[in-house]
């Protein structure tokens, strides 16, 4: 089977101080926490993506949409290798919904300083960055 390294993108949301994370389920990183997100399609912008996926997770909107930081994520354990483009927004409007119940168990605005854990492993290498999305 030929393996391909995918490119998915993470859109940390800022509103009022927080930033919206979920539980993921059904697929890799089962049971760990991460921001809407998900996989850039052909011929798709990051800023496109970005907008997109979190439209289809969450229902909501975004705006000021900018490229902060990448990482080079190796899931070994489900045979996945991913290039993540972390990405932060600002909440434009809508109200969240749990729109794809199959992938995320439930979502919650969080501050940074207090993220739930397990996180999914693309988080955990940006922390090794010292990201933080306020600053
Ligand atoms: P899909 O396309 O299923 O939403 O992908 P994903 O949620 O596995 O992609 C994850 C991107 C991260 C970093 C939030
Ligand atoms: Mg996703």
């Amino acid at each position: 089977m030929d393996k391909f390294v995918r490119v998915g993108v993470g859109v940390y949301i800022l509103k009022d101080n927080k930033i919206l994370f979920g539980k993921r389920k059904g697929s890799h990183g089962s049971g760990t926490w991460c921001p809407p997100g998900g996989h850039l399609e052909f011929n798709e912008s990051i800023e496109e993506c970005a907008i997109r996926e979190v439209m289809e997770e969450t229902g909501i909107k975004i705006k000021n949409i900018k490229l902060k930081s990448v990482t080079n994520d190796l899931h070994k354990n489900e045979d996945k290798h991913y290039i993540t483009l972390h990405i932060i927004a600002d909440y434009d409007s809508g109200e969240v919904k749990l729109k794809e119940p199959e992938k995320f168990e439930k979502w919650e605005w969080i501050e940074w300083n207090n993220l739930p854990k397990p996180l999914f492993l693309p988080i955990q290498n940006l922390l090794k960055q010292n990201f933080n999305p306020f600053e």
